[in-house]
């Protein structure tokens, strides 16, 4: 990994991932120790910051070198290890290439195509969730100063289901558990989540509270090694010994999409061991006063839950009856509970109403707001919480955005906005026309990679601010730009070359400083600040903003964002204590922003009919859930290999049951195409995998994503939360003649 880095550099910087006094590791949204002072060793952090701090550069002359057209038939892989991006690029239609352009007549370029459209409504602003507090709080003030609510962010392909979800049940759609709750939890329910390679610092605190005895019980269709084995990197007796400790003490593989059933059993068998503890004079074992307090709604949950039947339970998880009964074992035998997620939860139909499930079952013994105990969507991107937290939402509250015109002085539209979904369709039919990305790789993350890029290529003006080249970058408008920034390892230094530095939010609402240490890439990069203060005084004037003094010190940034949202009291004064400070989160002190201003039971019927089900899956049809291997961040590929899944040297595998192989006549190996759903008249084909066989469920399948993507369908989201569905695509494998094993 280090090998397209400078060694020493690497090491260092290293040094100064998540230190009080360097800079926050762009790897993931895990909380960081909260009087921890030494380093936490993370393999995927280090490919992260190695992945930035590297010494090559995709500089004028490789662009020279190469068309964009010619460019589009490269992978990720290869375009990011050209290296960082040194000058700011607009495309020339005449040669097909990116040329340097000064900063200068970039911002008045895209000024001028920006005010040229019809309507502000015609533009998308995409963030990705590494940018900081301060960047994105300026992004969305200038899209807003610009005219419109159109703010699709990563977060609407990601944990968008889980914010909807809690702010329903609980009144703030964020996580209530601190990192010092996982300390004190003796039961941890781990439900769609692959932490050994998403969050190898979760590991770290979950083989602690396995140690002490806590209970870890995994809902998940595939067995994750890393959740079942662990050697410690912190513990240097174990990784000598080469000794491990076994994590999970209860493993469940339920069908893709089963979660909200198998809760459900949990909640049936709690109900039913209440009713005979009562009935035996024995206490209640749900904690009533809590309820009696807390909550509204328990009655019609418990009357829908008491109306499904175990036989619809054990169909639609794929768990039997048995097995759910260890779950609530788990649970009952629990004082102090948590219940983590991820991915695995939040992309399929009905993730919302999961979502809510989960909320229900804590809420029976009072597990939400109290030491121990509580609600963990475990985060993806760095700062993504953060992001919305700071206004980056295309359906804002109106508090906010009425703070945000007491605060500047102009008119905040209203009209809601585009989210992921909503932006493709608008592109698609030719009611946007601009996009503009602040980082990430729209083209790769969203579904339907071709509709994309077709989208995208059809817009007048692309404009990409980022630190490496992708793909995406080659989807160019008829206008195009491609503008270099600093990433959070570097110093970021203004006129007067004092440092400054940025914030962000953990997956704890811990907020924190980060500070680079390393010399810039190119001296000719601009802060993601800087290069959206330059957009947008070109494009909106500084009447209402002092763009260029913001730009020049973020403190002044903070202060705005202090005045406008709740929580930031005196922000660059606790910003700036070691480790930071926490946005109060009201439900985790049991107050509840709902609109009974209390904790919400749902009573949502399970769904009809999942995916792998059999009305919606005809004969040959299977499951895809698209994953994330080992050796990737999202879109950026590091390596070929997903070694806790013994997969080396490729990507192009399906992980399938061998029974489901055998009975569609092939074999291990074989190489297939995955055929997906046509059904909304357009063809998704993705070309030649091999079938691996693997430890999961009949009728489901995995592989990984972005390649997948190909056969992800944009035109189905989850349900409130236009999540595209990327745990549950319907596909059928083709056999590749002459290519069986
Ligand atoms: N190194 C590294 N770190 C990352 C990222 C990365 O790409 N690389 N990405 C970051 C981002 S943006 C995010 S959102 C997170 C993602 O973190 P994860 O959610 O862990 O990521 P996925 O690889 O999508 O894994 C989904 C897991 O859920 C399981 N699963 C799938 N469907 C179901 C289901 O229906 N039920 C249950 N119970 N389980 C299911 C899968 O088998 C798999 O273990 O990681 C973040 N951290
Ligand atoms: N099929 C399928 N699709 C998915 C998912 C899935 O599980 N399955 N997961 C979804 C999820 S959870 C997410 S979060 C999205 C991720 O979607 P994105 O956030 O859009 O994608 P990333 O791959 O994280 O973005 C990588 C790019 O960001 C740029 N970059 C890196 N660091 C910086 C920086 O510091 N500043 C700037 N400006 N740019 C930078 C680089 O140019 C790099 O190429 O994908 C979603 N798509
Ligand atoms: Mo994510």
């Amino acid at each position: 990994m280090l090998k397209s880095g400078s060694a020493i550099t690497g090491a260092i910087t290293l040094l100064k991932a998540n230190q009080s006094d360097g800079f926050d590791c762009p790897g993931c949204a895990w909380g960081d120790p909260e009087h921890g002072s030494s380093f936490e060793f993370c393999e995927n952090g280090v490919k992260a910051v190695s992945w930035e701090a590297t010494a090559r550069r995709a500089t004028p002359a490789f662009f020279a070198e190469h068309t964009v057209s010619a460019l589009r038939g490269w992978t990720d892989y290869d375009l990011e290890n050209v290296g960082r991006l040194t000058e700011p690029m607009r495309y020339d239609p005449a040669t097909d290439r990116y040329v340097a352009v000064s900063w200068d007549e970039a911002f008045t370029g895209i000024a001028a195509e920006l005010n040229a459209l019809d309507s502000p409504n015609e533009a998308e602003f995409y963030t990705s969730g590494r940018a900081s507090n301060e960047a994105a709080y300026l992004y969305q003030l200038f899209a807003r100063a610009y005219g419109t609510n159109n703010f699709p962010d990563c977060s609407n392909m990601c944990h968008e289901a889980s914010g909807v979800g809690l702010t329903q049940a609980i009144g703030v759609g964020k996580g209530t558990v601190t990192l010092e709750d996982f300390h004190h939890a003796d039961a941890i329910i781990v439900i769609g989540q692959n932490p050994g390679t998403n969050h190898p610092r979760m590991l770290g605190d979950l083989r602690k509270a396995s140690m002490r005895g806590a209970r870890v019980a995994v809902l998940n269709p595939i067995r994750e090694r890393g959740l079942e084995r662990f050697a410690d990197p912190q513990d240097k007796i174990e990784m000598i010994r080469g000794g491990s400790t076994s994590i999970a003490t209860h493993y469940l593989q339920p069908k893709l999409g089963g979660d909200m059933a198998a809760i459900r059993g949990v909640a049936k068998i709690v109900f039913a061991r209440d009713d005979a503890a009562r009935a035996a004079g024995r206490p209640s074992l749900l904690d009533e006063a809590f309820i009696a307090e807390h909550t509204v709604g328990l009655d019609a949950w418990r009357a829908e839950v008491e109306a499904t039947s175990w036989g619809a339970i054990e169909d639609q998880s794929g768990l039997t009856y048995d097995q759910i009964a260890t779950l609530a074992d788990v649970y009952l035998g629990g004082e102090r509970v948590i219940v983590t997620w991820a991915m695995g939860v939040t992309q399929h139909k009905h993730s919302v109403a999961t979502v809510r499930e989960i909320a229900n079952l804590l809420f029976l013994r009072g597990h939400v707001g109290r030491e121990g105990a509580g609600l963990c969507p475990v985060r993806g991107h760095s700062n993504v919480q953060g992001d919305r937290t700071v206004g980056i939402n295309e359906n804002a509250p109106e508090w906010f955005l009425a703070a945000i015109e007491r605060e500047f002085g102009f008119a905040v539209p209203r009209q809601p906005g585009h989210n992921v979904l909503h932006a493709i369709g608008a592109m698609v039919e030719g009611r946007s026309k601009a996009f503009i990305g602040l980082g990430g790789n729209f083209l790769r993350a969203t579904p339907d990679t071709a509709v994309v890029e077709q989208a995208l290529r059809s817009c007048r003006l692309t404009v990409q601010i980022a630190t490496k080249p992708n793909l995406g970058h080659m989807a160019v408008g008829k206008v195009a730009y491609l503008l270099p920034c600093m990433g959070r390892t570097e110093i970021d230094r203004n006129s007067a070359k004092k440092a400054q530095i940025v914030t962000v939010e953990d997956s704890m609402s811990m907020v924190h400083g980060s500070g680079g240490i390393n010399k810039p890439a190119s001296p000719h990069l601009k802060s993601e600040v800087g290069v959206i203060c330059g957009i947008a005084a070109a494009t909106v004037g500084s009447g209402h903003v002092d763009w260029a003094a913001m730009a020049e010190d973020y403190d002044l940034i903070r202060d705005s964002i202090a005045r406008t949202i709740p929580g930031f009291e005196d922000y660059n004064v606790r910003v700036r204590q070691p480790r930071g400070f926490r946005l109060r989160n009201a439900a985790s002190e049991r107050e509840w922003l709902t609109r009974s201003g209390k904790a919400e039971f749902s009573a949502t019927p399970l769904p009809a009919e999942i995916e792998h089900q059999s009305a919606r899956r005809r004969p040959g049809q299977f499951v895809l859930q698209t994953v994330r291997s080992h050796d990737q961040y999202n879109t950026t590929i590091y390596g070929l290999d997903d070694r806790y899944r013994g997969v080396y040297g490729e990507r192009r595998v399906i992980f399938m049951n061998p029974d489901d192989i055998a009975a569609m006549g092939s074999k291990p190996n074989a190489r297939v195409d995955v055929v997906g759903d046509a059904a909304d008249g357009r063809s998704r084909r993705a070309e030649d995998f091999r079938l691996v066989a693997y430890d999961i469920p009949r009728g489901c399948i995995a592989g990984y994503y972005p390649e997948l993507n190909a056969v992800v369908p944009f035109t189905k989201a989850g349900d409130l939360s236009d999540t595209p569905l990327s745990k549950s695509v319907l596909v059928s494998l083709a056999p590749r003649a002459g290519k069986a094993a």
